[in-house]
């Protein structure tokens, strides 16, 4: 997602960053470029008019202040004007409200409401402490049923047992009923999509929001980003005939252009609330625009990392890890909990996509695969070995190297070099651990370090304030002080 766009971005700045002031002249070509990236993104023309418009007022009113870089500068106004045009901050529903939710999830097949309607049960769930019923409404296919009640019985959430011969409208009525009766904060309903946007579709939407009033409904239309301009007419149209409160944009893992993030809340009027990253149940982030903008722009988007971080390590182990590391007790059964704790958060690409300026190296790159494969071999290497072994490599004399090799399908000389690597990192751990004293993490061998691993923390990203870090106090996924914070 966005490669392509952070791509040219970066390459259009070029153009202005070794100049010592930013005037009309020596923006054109820049402006220029921006403006092809954009509208190559598949962002609305008109959009893209208003915001260099915007930009270049912004750019040129700019008072020249010793020491800052105008490059920087712009690519700071850049960064602020795309983060307003898809609307400032978060602003995810207010589940805080009287009376129990109720969220009618609409939008054309195939688009992933139903995918999103069990997310959304689990975030709740997991992150508000919310009893959640998941109510199918698709009157016209009942495997769309049995799709929504399968997903709720894998993450043991409640659903409710639709009966599909009854309106769209009279389902909606009673799964409320029987959420007020049963203690539900949250129903979210499942309805029927069409390939397009059609009146039969609009008028029973606009029927079942309209029966629903009095619980005053949430209307989330779930729109395919990889769709594009598409995607925002389908959300426009949606809200002219039955009116939304939020969209929610999906399949945001594809390389889909960009163009329906970046222009289908300023079109539509309606904020994005939630975005869908894949087919799995967590693969769900709320949507935050300045984080979105500094992801496109290549300045990463730590806190995004952080959470992810703290949301899939294990609090306990990372801590029992970082007292082993100052004790410099450091196993190869440590170093492999290590590396799955860090595989959790995502493949190497979307770990690092999200680290500050790693996202352009990434591209210079090129293929990281090599070294993800180096990952896997390595941990096939591992797996092989026995728990003594494990617990102290110093009894790997030759016979059990090639049991090793032999169990793993390796070599002896890839298992030797991996010892050889592993000791390098147990040599290097005492003084790191004194350099961070309490946070930090080794490198990795075959990945050339983690990235970041030499630097203690990073800096802010422009907009954000530090008191914006809600978890900014508490300890990070690595111990106090960790790896990831300021
Ligand atoms: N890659 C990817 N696939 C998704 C995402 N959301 C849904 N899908 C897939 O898209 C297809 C349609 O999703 P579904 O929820 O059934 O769409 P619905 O017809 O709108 O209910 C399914 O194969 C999903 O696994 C996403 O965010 N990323
Ligand atoms: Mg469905």
């Amino acid at each position: 997602m966005f490669d392509n766009l952070s791509d040219k971005f970066h390459d259009a700045f070029k153009a202005i960053s070794g100049k010592n002031k930013i005037t009309e002249d020596n923006i054109e070509k820049t402006l220029a470029d921006v403006r092809t990236a954009l509208l190559e993104a598949d962002v609305n023309f008109k959009v893209v008019k208003g915001f260099i418009n915007a930009v270049k007022d912004k750019a040129l009113g700019e008072k020249v202040v010793r020491g800052v870089n105008p490059g920087q500068k712009f690519i700071k106004i850049v960064h602020d004007e795309l983060a307003g045009m898809m609307g400032e901050e978060n602003k995810e529903i207010n589940f805080e409200r009287d009376g129990i939710v109720p969220i009618l999830v609409v939008g054309l097949n195939g688009q992933g409401k139903t995918t999103f309607s069990g997310k959304l049960s689990l975030h709740l769930r997991k992150k508000k402490n919310k009893k959640v019923l998941l109510v199918p409404a698709d009157t016209y296919r009942p495997a769309a049923k049995d799709q929504l009640i399968t997903l709720a019985k894998q993450m043991d959430m409640d659903w409710f047992d639709s009966d599909l011969s009854m309106s769209p409208c009279e389902i909606a009525m009673s799964a409320m009923a029987y959420a007020k009766d049963n203690g539900k904060d949250v129903v979210i309903i499942d309805t029927a999509g069409r390939l397009h946007v059609d009146e039969e579709l609009m008028s029973e939407l606009s029927q079942m929001k309209e029966v629903m009033t009095p619980f005053n409904p949430e209307v989330l239309i779930v729109a395919d980003a990889m769709t594009g301009q598409e995607a925002v007419n389908v959300a426009r149209s949606f809200h002219e005939s039955v009116g939304i409160t939020g969209v929610v944009l999906s399949k945001m893992d594809s390389d889909a252009r960009g163009g329906a993030a970046l222009s289908i809340s300023y079109v539509s009027g309606v904020p994005i609330r939630y975005i869908s990253t894949g087919e799995r149940m967590k693969d769900f982030e709320l949507f935050h625009p300045d984080r979105l903008a500094g992801r496109i722009l290549d300045m990463g988007d730590i806190l995004s990392l952080v959470e992810k971080a703290e949301d899939e390590i294990d609090q306990k182990e990372a801590e029992r890890m970082m007292k082993r590391l100052e004790k410099n007790k450091f196993t190869i059964d440590d170093f492999m909990k290590q590396m799955n704790m860090i595989g959790k958060l995502g493949s190497m690409g979307s770990i690092m996509k999200m680290i500050p300026g790693m996202g352009g190296a990434l591209r210079g790159m090129g293929d990281i695969t090599p070294a993800e494969n180096e990952m896997k071999k390595i941990k096939v290497i591992i797996s092989s070995m026995t728990k003594n072994e494990r617990d102290d490599h110093k009894i790997l004399n030759d016979s059990r190297i090639k049991r090793i090799a032999k169990g793993s399908g390796t070599t002896d000389g890839a298992v030797q070099d991996f010892l050889k690597k592993f000791k390098q990192m147990e040599k290097m751990i005492g003084p790191m651990m004194q350099m961070f004293k309490g946070g930090g993490m080794p490198a990795i061998p075959g990945m050339g370090g983690m990235p970041g691993a030499q630097t203690n923390g990073f800096r802010q990203m422009p907009g954000e304030s530090g008191k914006k870090r809600k978890k900014g106090g508490k300890k990070g996924p690595w111990g106090g002080g960790g790896y990831f914070s300021k």
